[in-house]
């Protein structure tokens, strides 16, 4: 406390904020905000920085990512198999045939996170281990790796959450019929996630269908610089995304007919994160509507079971072709939301008829390691912000939100990534400012456990919390591990 400021003041001072979370927790009728008011209205500054109880925190991975044993145990081809190893494709020809080498070393990989104090581990599932071609007869051993490693964090006291999609799509299911181009890819989808759902579920209480549709559609099927690196024209490209909800749908479906009773599903989604420009009434709102129109192609259909028109008008004749049984089972009712959160775009309320305009960066906006990485700590304040008063959400996680940095071990062998630090530091303070504000934030998952295959980065621009050395697979706590740690220890910013 300083001198200048009296505990007495300072208490009124954030009373008086406190008076404006509890209105906002109205807005949202969630009621997080009971615990920050209590702790603001005794004068503890430093409690206001507290996450409500039971937050959960956790870290995150991808099969493709860490897993390497690309060939073990029958698991089938994938896209990214087939991309990484087509000269040129990714940074240094990377592949992720080893990776992390985690399918042998996930024992020790759980205990990292053991010692983090983390409670709850997001990885996902190589669907090519289960039907190495994407449909037909299961591979047993596939499934039995995913058991193995769910039943050691079980008893390390760490809860599962499976995504059941991370962009590793069956290279058959390409090769015949073109991938998610054809409604096929989402039949197999739903079938594939049913199977998980029956041999998981009695340990898994939530599943993610599909990560990221905002990047592996995108970067798949229109740029071409993501597997399986097709360029579609407009048309079949607005199809193929379609396919996808749709398979979305199809997931959420099979989950629920055959998971065990109070299986939750949710997806795990990148959406576009519209941060007002400046917090006043008319840029908020601008933001909210930029949100609904910017994500149509997902997350507003799969929350609305509609694309909007403006959506449709822009695509005009390639618009995607749909029935409105199809848009009812990509609208499947959903247990929560998980937002993928790294970056925003800033937008401002206009005179155009859409109501928003978005305002682009300037070339010195400040960015991390990897260029698109630009630092606006917000983005986790307004993306949950938006989610849950724009479509009523109840249930949200932070399924992804992290940090690329150079890592360069020094001479003492450890990685000061106070960069990383300081990213992490002024996100979660945004977090915190969500939680305290009533928005339903349930957990936070930290990209990533440890350094791995950055998709065509290769192994460059490094995501984790556990320095790699690939020649070794050694894992050595980054500067970024001791503070998350300590952040989960006190569940609080600091
Ligand atoms: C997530 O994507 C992924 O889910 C995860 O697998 C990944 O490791 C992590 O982020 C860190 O990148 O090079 O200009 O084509 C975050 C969204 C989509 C952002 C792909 C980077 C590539 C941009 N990402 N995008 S570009």
């Amino acid at each position: 406390m300083s001198k200048r400021l009296s505990r007495r003041t300072f208490g009124t001072v954030i009373g008086a904020a406190a008076v404006g979370a509890s209105q906002a927790s109205r807005l949202f009728a969630a009621g997080a905000a009971a615990p920050d008011a209590a702790a603001a209205a005794a004068g503890d500054a430093s409690a206001s920085r507290t996450f409500p109880p039971g937050f959960l925190w956790g870290t995150a991975t991808a099969a493709y990512q860490v897993e390497g044993a690309a060939t073990e145990d029958g698991r089938g081809p994938s896209v990214w198999d087939t991309f990484s190893h087509t000269p040129g494709k990714t940074n240094a020809g990377a592949t992720g045939d080893v990776a992390d080498d985690h399918y042998h070393r996930y024992k020790e990989d759980v205990q990292l996170m053991k010692s983090l104090g983390v409670k709850v581990y997001r990885f996902s599932i190589a669907w090519s281990r289960l039907f190495p071609t994407g449909k037909g007869a299961p591979n047993p051993k596939g499934i039995d790796f995913y058991n193995r490693l769910v039943d050691e964090l079980l008893a390390n006291g760490i809860q599962p959450f499976a995504t059941l999609y991370h962009w590793d799509l069956p290279q058959a299911l390409q090769d015949n019929g073109g991938g998610w181009e054809n409604p096929d890819t989402a039949k197999a989808f739903g079938d594939y996630a049913g199977y998980v759902a029956e041999h998981l579920s009695d340990r898994v209480n939530h599943f993610f269908t599909i990560n990221e549709f905002g990047a592996f559609v995108e970067l798949g099927y229109r740029v071409g610089v993501h597997a399986p690196g097709v360029k579609l024209p407009p048309g079949r490209f607005n199809q193929t995304r379609h396919h996808c909800v749709l398979g979305h749908g199809l997931a959420v479906q099979a989950i629920r007919a055959k998971g065990k009773a109070g299986t939750k599903v949710g997806l795990a989604e990148n959406m576009t994160i519209c941060a007002p420009v400046i917090e006043t009434d008319a840029h908020i709102k601008a933001a909210e509507e930029a949100t609904r129109q910017v994500n149509a192609q997902y997350m507003t259909v799969i929350q609305e079971g509609k694309y909007t028109d403006l959506y449709l008008k822009n695509a005009g004749a390639d618009a995607p072709k749909f029935t409105d049984a199809e848009l009812k089972t990509i609208s499947s009712p959903l247990d929560f939301v998980g937002i993928n959160i790294y970056t925003p775009i800033y937008v401002r309320a206009d005179g155009s008829p859409q109501g928003f305009a978005v305002v682009p960066h300037p070339k010195s906006f400040p960015r991390v390691a990897s260029p698109w990485l630009f630092v606006g700590p917000e983005a986790l304040y307004w993306g949950p912000r938006h989610v849950a008063k724009i479509w009523n959400v109840k249930e949200i996680y932070i399924t992804e939100n992290g940090c690329s940095s150079s890592d360069i071990p020094a001479a003492d062998g450890l990685v000061y990534d106070t960069d990383r630090v300081m990213y992490l530091r002024n996100y979660l303070t945004q977090l915190q400012r969500a939680t305290a504000d009533g928005v339903p934030v349930k957990g936070y998952f930290c990209w990533s456990l440890m350094d791995n295959f950055e998709w065509a980065d290769g192994y460059t621009n490094r995501f984790g919390l556990h320095y790699v050395d690939y020649d070794t697979q050694k894992r050595t706590p980054k500067l970024s591990a001791q503070f998350y740690k300590e952040v989960i220890a006190q569940s609080r910013v600091l």
